[in-house]
């Protein structure tokens, strides 16, 4: 048996947290995020992102995912196989060790990217920690072996159960009922994910197999493009500006960088970055030296062909970057993850590296591609245009409320106290419903600002035209945030904005329209926690002197099922139908109402759904609301 990874120095040093798996147990949030949903497909992506350190170390290039009947998971994939052999310091094998001592999965790997941050990496031992059941099956060394767990602790030994030429590994688990919340696994989350790490890592085939319908669905996804192919998805909703996706790569020390980008017709900026196949939501160094590279090439470009003469100023980054659709992939040894939710790359030496990449390469394809270089030259410059008038458009609204006393919108309610973190503003559609609101509200902590209708869809406008646009100044001026360059959430008048539409199309409809506002212009606000959808009623039923209200069809029918009468059901079709009073107890009262906090687990699906709900092209759109029509919560992003 060849067993070399017996000698790999593990001095006591690297030892530093052989925590027992109790402690996952005890406090598994610690380790996953959570325990609801989140947390539970974690579970999931923690064991594909093992096998993606294989695919990364050269060895696998097939990754199989099956949500299996029961919500068992499958996970196998052709790459080495855990070593089988013992570790003589633990007199335990290679793989109880994976599966039992936190973090060892990756000392073992020696070479290749292993992924030591954010919440992957804790490695499948919290996976196993968490399950009811846990079997891995290895092959290797002709021989298939194979050992299973529960609740983190061996059950068997590993045995040798049969013979194999192939090698590869084979994880399957069923999630322990008592950990998680609900053990209800979305296809459809695992697919984007899944769609995600193949698209990041060109060439690996990922199969995701649903056996819990029938017919069973299945989908199948191997790129050859890479992120090259990644850009064609994202700007397949919007309109190339240029044909040819730009693609560079670059490696050094170690440190592979790879960046794809493509304009297009729209104004809205969609970068995104990734560390060994983790999304880095927060940015960080290989951004800013993507930002800086591309700052300083356009400029250089454009002065360089007099597209911008002497007199003129240098295009702000901002404008550069507009209609810009970009991925930039880094993988490296020794990741360092900082910032809140540790998605900010913090490797100095990777900014050089990315700028250098990106400032030489970019500049030699604007050289051979001169007519893709003035349309991007010429889309820039018009956005720096645009951005001068809405500057001045903002400048006037500052000055009028330096003279006036008072710069809030007259249809605003406002609320009496003036700390931001008591206070709380509802954007409520219609005037009607804005009356009844301003009426029920408690006056002391909940402001009301009635909308009008359909506000501006901002997803076909740039911020001069959308300063244009009454209803968005209102909210605006009402928040106290200040738009664009001005903007600042810290200056929020309130910490909790509250979107109350009428349940039916119309008043989803104007839901997305201010949630892609606030996505799209005012996205600290969602990251912050401040961004919340009302849930009102659909039905009202009174019987012996009882009132009911519901918020589901599903609610309604079971308790008509369990009720032996036939009472009265009011059917609410909008908000206006409520008086006041109905309006307090069951939408506003704190100690009653549920509210949904809008939240952006994921940036590129949320891209994805607005570019499609609210972009030019009318087949996607077609395509999703016709897949998703029965599904509500597609909206609550
Ligand atoms: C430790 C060392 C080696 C591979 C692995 C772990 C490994 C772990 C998993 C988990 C899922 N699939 C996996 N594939 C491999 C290196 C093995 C060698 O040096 O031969």
């Amino acid at each position: 048996m060849r067993e070399n990874i017996v000698s790999v120095t593990y001095t006591a040093k690297d030892i530093t947290v052989l925590e027992g798996l109790e402690a996952v147990r005890k406090r598994p949030g610690m380790y996953i995020g959570s325990t609801g949903p989140r947390g539970l497909h974690h579970l999931v992506y923690e064991v594909v992102d093992n096998s993606i350190d294989e695919a990364l170390a050269g060895y696998c290039k097939n990754i199989v995912v099956m949500i299996k009947e029961g919500n068992i998971i499958e996970v196998s994939d052709d790459g080495r196989g855990i070593p089988v052999g013992v570790i003589p310091k633990y007199k335990k094998t290679a793989v109880e060790i994976v599966l039992t001592v936190l973090h060892a999965g990756g000392k073992f790997g020696g070479e290749g990217y292993k992924v030591s941050g954010g919440l992957h990496g804790v490695g499948v031992s919290v996976v196993n920690a968490l399950s009811e059941s846990l079997t891995v099956e290895v092959s290797r060394d002709d021989k298939v072996y194979r050992q299973s767990f529960a609740y983190g602790k061996p059950t068997t030994a590993l045995e040798e159960v049969g013979k194999s030429k192939k090698t590869g590994t084979k994880i399957t688990f069923l999630p322990d009922k008592t950990v998680f919340e609900e053990l209800d696994f979305s296809f459809d989350t695992i697919r984007q994910r899944m769609r995600e790490m193949a698209f990041l890592n060109k060439d690996l085939k990922i199969d995701l197999i649903d056996e819990r319908v029938e017919p069973h669905e299945m989908v199948e996804y191997k790129y050859s493009g890479g992120i090259t192919d990644f850009i064609k998805h994202l700007n397949s909703t919007k309109e190339p500006l240029h044909k040819k996706v730009i693609y560079f790569e670059s490696s050094d020390g170690g440190s592979q960088v790879e960046v794809a980008m493509q304009y297009n017709t729209g104004y809205i900026e969609s970068v995104f970055t990734f560390a060994n196949n983790i999304n880095t939501h927060e940015g960080g160094t290989h951004l800013s030296g993507f930002r800086s590279a591309l700052t300083r090439t356009i400029n250089d470009y454009a002065r360089k062909k007099g597209l911008l003469k002497e007199k003129e100023e240098n295009l702000s980054g901002e404008d550069i970057r507009e209609g810009l659709t970009a991925i930039i992939s880094v993988k490296l040894r020794e990741p360092q993850f900082e910032g809140q939710t540790k998605t900010k790359l913090g490797n100095t030496e990777i900014r050089g590296l990315v700028e250098s990449t990106v400032g030489s390469k970019l500049d030699e394809f604007l050289e051979e591609n001169p007519a893709t270089a003035k349309l991007i030259i010429s889309k820039t410059i018009q956005a720096a245009h645009a951005r001068a008038a809405a500057r001045k458009a903002r400048e006037l609204t500052r000055r009028k409320s330096l003279l006036e006393s008072t710069s809030l919108p007259g249809k605003l309610a406002d609320c009496s106290l003036t700390d931001p973190s008591l206070s709380e503003i509802y954007l409520v559609e219609g005037d009607s419903a804005g009356g009844s609101a301003k009426q029920a509200r408690d006056r002391s902590f909940q402001a009301i600002l009635p909308l009008k209708g359909k506000i501006l869809n901002v997803e076909k406008a740039r911020l001069n035209k959308i300063l244009s646009s009454e209803e968005i100044l209102a909210i605006i001026t009402a928040l106290g945030t200040g738009i664009g360059e001005d903007f600042d959430v810290g200056n929020a008048r309130y910490h909790r904005v509250i979107i109350m539409t009428d349940a039916d199309v119309d008043g989803a409809h104007i839901r997305t329209l201010i949630l892609t506002f606030f996505y799209r212009y005012m996205l600290p606000m969602i990251e912050s926690g401040y961004v919340y959808i009302a849930q009102s009623p659909l039905y009202k039923i009174m019987h012996d002197g009882l009132t009911k209200y519901f918020y589901k069809d599903r609610e309604l029918e079971e308790y008509l099922n369990k009720l032996n009468k036939n009472p009265n059901v009011q059917r609410y079709k909008g908000l206006g139908e409520m008086n006041p009073e109905q309006l307090w107890d069951t939408t506003m009262n704190p100690e009653k109402r549920t509210l949904l906090k809008v939240n952006m687990e994921d940036a590129i699906v949320a891209d994805e759904i607005f570019s499609i709900l609210m972009g030019d092209k009318v087949e996607p759109r077609r395509d999703y609301i016709i897949k998703h029509a029965k599904d509500v919560r597609f909206l609550d992003i």
